[in-house]
């Protein structure tokens, strides 16, 4: 494309250098031209606007009723989930990675939670990256449609182990989900001593509030049933721009 630029360039300056015995062209003013060239562009602008905000809807759009609701707490450094109907919080730390298990097929929402700086909630096989930001809670719907296992990062810079602010999305079959929550409910009942799972951390929590007292010990998930023999590696975090 430079080359082209530069030998159009090099062919008019050739082409209508100043000559012996010829005057220069006195036109002024090209109407069709100048409207062509306004013209083009705004069209361009115009289309690439239209169709950024379409995929911008769907890709933002939030179902009425997910199947699954997630309070996702990032923090320096680490993660914490909480399954608000389900009662279950999963926390790990740059240490000790935590595993958000989703049932496949079914729609879950994420709410984006600080209590400290700006990360990013980032699972490229999802196809969207959102900020957590202290202060405002974002909302992302996912929608897993097969099962595996997914490395996920804080993809914010964050400071000192923002790079190890890793964690795991496991996607597995509905009946594993439950196995999985079960197994949490009853796990956290024996440590904390707390009320019965469905008690408590109902759907209409508001959220960010502070983490748990020893929230870097933490509760490492674990997929049900271990079907799962394929471990991706989390990929390298990256920083996102601006
Ligand atoms: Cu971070």
């Amino acid at each position: 494309m430079g080359g082209l630029v530069v030998a159009l360039l090099g062919w008019s300056i050739v082409r209508y250098r100043v000559r012996e015995g010829r005057d220069p062209a006195t036109f002024f003013e090209h109407v069709r031209l100048e409207l062509f060239y306004t013209a083009v562009p705004l069209v361009l602008v115009a289309v690439l606007f239209g169709v950024t905000m379409a995929t911008q809807r769907d890709v933002g759009r939030v179902a009425s009723e997910p199947d699954v609701r997630i309070e996702v707490t990032g923090f320096q450094w680490g993660w914490r989930f909480r399954y608000l109907t389900e009662g279950i919080t999963i926390v790990g730390t740059s240490i000790d990675r935590p595993t958000m298990v989703l049932p496949v097929d079914a729609t879950a929402r994420l709410t984006l939670h600080s209590p400290d700086v700006i990360h990013a909630f980032w699972v490229p096989q999802f196809l969207v990256k959102r900020d957590v930001i202290p202060g405002r809670v974002n909302r992302l719907d996912v929608t897993p449609t097969r099962t595996g296992t997914f490395g996920g990062v804080c993809a914010e810079f964050c400071g000192l182990d923002h790079t190890d602010m890793t964690f795991t999305v496991e996607v597995v079959e509905p009946e594993q989900f439950q196995a999985f929550v079960a197994r949490q409910q009853q796990q956290q009942q024996q440590q904390t001593g707390q009320m019965p799972p469905g008690t408590q951390g109902g759907g209409s929590d508001p959220g960010g509030q502070a983490l748990p007292a020893g929230a870097d010990r933490g509760v490492q998930a674990t997929p049900a049933g271990g079907a799962q023999t394929s471990v991706v590696p989390p990929p390298r975090p990256q920083l996102s721009v601006g």
